[in-house]
């Protein structure tokens, strides 16, 4: 259940006076609570966003935060210039706060920044991919046995495929038949759960520290410039594939509108974004990546619309467990959504493979 109010002695644990803060809910994310806290004395240096954790969905919230920790000392060492936000610590000096059964952490606020919901402007898609392409390459020589999945087998197709056909067989009749033609499209293109399979036991096709969740809105941009800052929500950074990221980038900054867009008609692929992000991922990852994953890299989109697409048909035949939903049909249309997504790139294969080429040295 969502929460509005937080209790002051959540911030007190922070070692804030909660008399100071003025506490206003933040963003847009489906999973997490978030809250923007400022400091009302005008100290516009002084703020911060709290969290709290959906265990639900992150069952072991220590991972998230241990995980952060991690990373953020690792690249503190190794890339002292890079602008990566650490987590808060505690006045116990612990990152992560259980308050009656509830887990929360709090983040600097990064002033003089903001974020965008959908891409408007190609410049935004190639600053976030650069941010993302250099999270990704600043991070490529840590010790991956270290990390831990915050949510396990999080982006693993073969899975989420048999959680759709058992969610298919398990549906009552009528969310059944509502998703007919919906079950049927996305089981057509089986092909890109097995090509997932056969990359599984690729030897050319190495785990790396991904984020998982690269949606633009979690790139931080400069008011002033546009420029990319920094990347936010690091709950899913854990041990994953190069298609993950690249995937999610695909998914949500190339069509002008979001997987919430009910008008079908709308949902179409940008070149200029497409190519703007390779051009900024792309150089990011300089001469790193293996041939496998260079050849992976338009299959990247097809794999996370479509993982997108089964999650949220999956949550309409529950009967909606896991994503909020507003009203009946919003996980149907979210799929129907992303199944045309990927009509519209499949569509365009050869050209954006020419795009790919471009900024492959
Ligand atoms: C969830 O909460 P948010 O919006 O950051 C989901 C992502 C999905 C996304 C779809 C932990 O992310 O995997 O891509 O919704 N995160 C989790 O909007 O399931
Ligand atoms: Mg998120």
């Amino acid at each position: 259940m969502a929460i509005t109010i937080v209790p002051p002695p959540i911030l007190e644990a922070f070692g804030l006076d909660c008399t100071h803060y003025k506490i206003e809910r933040f963003g847009s994310g489906l999973i997490n609570n978030t809250f923007k806290l400022s400091n009302n004395l005008g100290r516009r240096r002084d703020e911060f966003i709290l969290q709290r954790i959906n265990t639900h969905v992150f069952k072991n919230p220590e991972a998230i935060l241990e995980n952060h920790r991690r990373a953020s000392e690792y690249l503190a060492a190794h890339h002292p210039d890079y602008f990566f936000i650490a987590p808060v610590p505690l006045k116990d000096g612990k990152f992560l706060l259980n308050w009656h059964g509830d887990y929360w952490r709090m983040l600097p606020f990064v002033a003089h920044t903001f974020s965008v919901n959908e891409a408007s402007e190609p410049l935004q898609a190639s600053e976030a991919a650069r941010q993302f392409g250099r999270l990704a390459h600043n991070l490529a020589g840590i010790d991956l046995s270290q990390f831990i999945p915050t949510i396990p087998n999080f982006h693993n197709l073969t899975l989420r495929y048999s959680a759709f056909q058992s969610a298919v067989s398990d549906a009552d009749e009528e969310r059944k038949e509502r998703a007919a033609e919906l079950i049927e499209a996305f089981e057509q293109h089986s092909r890109i759960p097995i090509t997932y399979e056969e990359l599984k036991t690729d030897g050319d096709f190495p785990d790396r520290l991904m984020h998982h969740d690269t949606k633009i809105n979690n790139v931080l941009l400069d008011d002033k410039t546009g420029e990319g800052v920094c990347v936010i929500d690091l709950d899913t950074l854990m041990p994953g594939k190069l298609i993950s990221d690249i995937g999610d980038m695909v998914r949500t900054y190339v069509s002008p509108v979001s997987e919430e867009e009910t008008d079908f008609g709308k949902i179409i692929i940008r070149d200029d974004y497409y190519e703007a992000l390779m051009k900024g991922y792309l150089p990011e990852m300089g001469n790193t990546l293996t041939n496998t994953e260079k050849e992976m890299l338009f299959y990247a989109g097809q794999f996370m619309i479509y993982m997108q697409g089964i999650r949220f048909l999956t949550d309409f035949l529950n009967r909606d467990i896991y994503y909020p939903v507003r009203y009946p049909l919003h996980n149907y249309n979210r799929a129907k959504n992303q199944l045309t997504l990927l009509q519209r790139l499949d569509e365009k294969e050869s050209v954006l493979k020419k795009i790919i080429r471009k900024y492959l040295k």
